[in-house]
């Protein structure tokens, strides 16, 4: 028997005001940051700190749906298969789509309610050139927020506009916070943002580094995308009928650095770790869980697995992400003074055996380009620099080439898929250029987008992707994997 914990609302939502506007209103907003919001109005018996979530450019549909049941939903956060907590969800009190809504979003975004701006828009969202981390200025779309900025289509472009137009009135700013797994969050939003907005004048974008604080996060829960599948599960074991319900794992983490001039939720009293220095975290996170999910995807649906569960389960591929934290990864961390590294690594692999979650590889196998270089290759450089062994980098490779696989949109049995990739026709080109694997791994470690001139230059690096990446094509990625995972 399936145990359900169920938790409603335990205030007024319609008394509740707006005071945090979230762009990015996905699955993952929903199931995260919405909550410790739910957590701290449930506490507080309500407040000002309500959330209007807005989609910038997809999923208006959402939108309509959540209006239309007065943004209400419901969270299941499954511990594992038969243990549930069914949460109710009212801490978005609007809703709101930027292609039809423009100037209602404005009104939000320059309202003195509005003390806090959060960002869940991923990392492609931010237009960074991977390598050097500047705004991409050639984006057509940061072209058109350049040209037309009083009608932005683009995240950095909306906020740009908004804080213009705030200090125009004569307005406080309101502080930005970046919820996307990128180390230092904070200071590239900073960026973008500063970027951007000297194109309207320097001025202006010295009254942004002037005033603007810009704190980072570490965010963390597991949380799949929807299906219809997954909907109709919760109607049947859970008896939830709601279309917009998002099912996740129970685990869930939220550090910030606690930088908020104008104020912000007393959300340290529901779980949030408010702290100094949040670098630690992040590095600690995207290395550890993020670049075993990449590992499990690439690695994973090469061997035709679908989820990190079924891939977990694997012996083999347990000993991969195992062998991959705690030998290639971790001796890169500074680690939390608190944290102690084997636990961190044995929660998660618990966490991903979570066979509940049905997580999809694919899921996480999209938009590579803008994930590894944080997720593998920063550890793996600084692993360079610092005097590695033939060997000692193994696991990342492989990882490298079971992305250069993935990327070429064909499996061995000549299947095609879409490559969902904000760089997915220069990968494809490069497969096309490239016949043999030698010059398709010297050519794809040139991309500088991606790989450090540290790494395209390491003659042990390149061949270790190439031993990989010639295994995975002539016996199956299999044929890697025998990586020792004890400490
Ligand atoms: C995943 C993340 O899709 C992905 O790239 O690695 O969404 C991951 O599930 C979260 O960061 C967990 O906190």
């Amino acid at each position: 028997m399936i145990s359900i914990k169920t938790t409603n609302s335990l205030y007024e939502p319609e008394k509740v005001d707006v005071g945090i506007v979230h762009i990015g209103l996905g699955a993952f907003h929903r199931a995260h940051q919405a909550v410790y919001i739910e957590k701290n109005l449930n506490r507080n018996q309500g407040g000002d700190w309500g959330i209007c979530a807005v989609n910038i450019r997809s999923n208006s549909q959402l939108v309509d749906e959540l209006k239309a049941n007065g943004c209400r939903y419901h969270i299941a956060e499954y511990q594992d298969s038969q243990n549930v907590e069914l949460r109710e969800i009212n801490a978005i009190r609007d809703a709101l789509f930027a292609g039809t809504d423009k100037e209602p979003l404005f009104e939000k975004l320059v309202s003195p309610k509005t003390k806090i701006v959060t960002l869940t828009v991923t990392e492609k969202g931010y237009y960074l050139a991977p390598a050097d981390k500047t705004l991409r200025q050639d984006d057509p779309s940061i072209q058109h927020d350049i040209q037309t900025p009083a009608s932005p289509k683009t995240a950095p472009g909306i906020l740009v506009e908004a804080l213009y137009r705030r200090k125009e009135s004569g307005l406080p700013p309101f502080t930005i916070l970046s919820c996307d797994n990128m180390p230092n969050n904070g200071s590239l939003t900073r960026r973008v943002v500063c970027e951007l907005a000297a194109h309207r004048s320097a001025e202006f974008a010295k009254w942004i580094e002037d005033n603007v604080a810009f704190p980072s996060s570490m965010v963390d829960r597991i949380v799949p995308a929807m299906s219809d599948a997954s909907r109709e599960r919760l109607q049947k074991e859970l008896d939830c009928h709601d279309q917009n319900a998002v099912m996740c794992e129970a685990f869930s983490q939220w550090v910030v650095e606690d930088n908020f001039p104008q104020g912000r939720p007393d959300w340290e009293h529901d779980g949030v770790q408010m702290v100094k220095d949040v670098h630690p975290f992040e590095t600690m996170k995207l290395r550890l869980l993020n670049g075993s999910h990449s590992l499990l995807a690439y690695v994973g649906l090469a061997a035709k697995y679908k989820t990190v569960a079924q891939a977990v389960a694997d012996e083999k591929f347990a000993s991969l992400i195992r062998h991959y934290m705690g030998f290639e990864a971790a001796p890169t961390l500074d680690l939390p003074q608190e944290v102690q590294v084997q636990t961190y690594i044995d929660s998660l692999v618990s966490r991903f055996a979570n066979d509940s979650l049905q997580h999809q590889l694919s899921q996480i196998a999209m938009d590579g380009s803008q994930k590894i270089p944080q997720r593998w290759l920063n550890g793996a450089e600084e692993r360079l620099a610092n005097d590695v062994k033939q060997g000692d980098l193994n696991a990342t490779a492989l990882g490298v080439a079971a992305w250069l696989f993935y990327v070429r949109g064909e499996d061995l049995e000549g299947n095609q898929y879409k490559v969902d990739d904000p760089m997915a026709q220069t990968l494809s080109e490069l497969h096309g250029r490239c016949a043999d694997p030698e010059s398709l791994v010297r050519e794809a470690l040139k991309l500088n987008d991606i790989f450090s001139t540290t790494l395209s230059q390491s003659e042990m690096f390149s061949r270790a992707v190439l031993n990989a990446y010639q295994t995975i094509i002539s016996s199956g990625v299999t044929d890697c994997l025998s990586f020792n995972n004890r400490l």
